[in-house]
């Protein structure tokens, strides 16, 4: 690849090797945060070598191994358990390899952390839930604890429900592996056939999402239960705004541009430059009435509605392209 006029060493020569390392590829999310990656990678003439995720730490910790192999000057970690990577991240960094983690607490002060305010993603998607059902409902609740994404969407969750003593938790649920949806799904039957009364589902995952959507059309229930998440694709678009769909909002970044921050926050580091320790991209609320009136069908369309959607200002410089497509 050709390097970039004007840019630091080594990009200036073009061809640094970058290695990115997932934990989950599997679903829209990750794969258009991989494309945002990729796109951002060629724009900088990075050699960027992917490692696909399978929900297998042994192997997520063996691919961090053969990076550091490789010779490669950046490493970003996508998701995964500390606990099964923590030591070979460190190996990485005394080796000089410039490591940033996507969504896994790594604890490490040389490894910044880019996240999508989870936060403020779980309380857009809250407050909406609040606004369509008022305060008193019995939810279900889809989690699976050790995902820093998730762990920080649950402390909203966990505040939330102390400040509305009237929404009523009455079912949680959850699996994270590669048939996501599916087995969510299954679960959320269970879980409406023993409660009858849920109204409300909080699900921050579009796989958890679709999941529960699944369930409650088979259940024949969709016209009784709402369903708030997290994330967005052109197939959850789809799934949000056609007729009678329970999934009424969900709060999301655009995946492809937290794909692309990872990538230039790794390279500013290999160039030399200050990172800062948490790397946030913003998320909006997107209801399915927005959605509908707007007429947006893809992601395509939501990033011409929204200019915002398609671009972020963090980490970057005046030697990195500011347009990703
Ligand atoms: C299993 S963790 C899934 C989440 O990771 C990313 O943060 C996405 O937003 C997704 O919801």
């Amino acid at each position: 690849a050709a390097g970039i006029e004007g840019a630091p060493s080594p990009f200036d020569k073009g061809g640094v090797k970058i290695a990115l390392i997932s934990y989950i590829s599997a679903g829209d999310f990750f794969q258009s945060y991989q494309a945002g990656a990729k796109a951002q990678a060629n724009q900088l003439g990075i050699d960027l070598r992917i490692f696909p995720g399978k929900q297998n730490a042994a192997e997520q910790r063996e691919q961090i191994q053969q990076a550091i192999n490789l010779g490669v000057k950046g490493i970003v970690i996508d998701h995964g358990l500390p606990e099964s990577i923590g030591d070979v991240v460190q190996q990485a960094v005394d080796a000089g390899i410039k490591v940033v983690a996507f969504d896994v607490n790594l604890n490490n002060p040389a490894v910044p952390q880019v996240e999508q305010s989870d936060h403020e993603l779980a309380r857009l998607a809250l407050e909406q839930a609040v606004k369509d059902n008022g305060g008193s409902f019995k939810a279900g609740y889809v989690y699976v604890a050790g995902f820093a994404p998730l762990d920080r969407r649950n402390e909203t969750w966990e505040k939330f429900k102390s400040e509305n003593p009237a929404v009523v938790e009455k079912a949680r649920f959850g699996v994270v592996s590669d048939t996501t949806a599916t087995s969510t799904s299954d679960q959320a039957k269970a879980a409406f056939t023993a409660n009858r009364d849920i109204k409300v589902v909080f699900a921050p995952y579009d796989e958890f999402a679709r999941g529960v959507k699944l369930a409650a059309r088979d259940l024949g229930i969709a016209d009784k239960v709402k369903i708030y998440s997290a994330d967005v694709s052109t197939a959850d678009i789809q799934e949000i705004t056609e007729d009678g769909s329970p999934w009424v909002a969900t709060a999301a970044t655009n995946p492809a541009v937290v794909g692309a921050v990872s990538i230039r926050a790794v390279a500013l580091k290999v160039a030399g430059a200050d990172v800062p320790l948490q790397i946030v991209v913003k998320p909006v609320l997107l209801t399915q009435t927005a959605l509908r009136e707007a007429g947006v069908k893809t992601i395509e369309d939501l990033a011409a509605k929204l200019p915002s959607f398609s671009t972020s200002d963090a980490v970057t410089a005046d030697w990195i392209p500011a347009k990703l497509f």
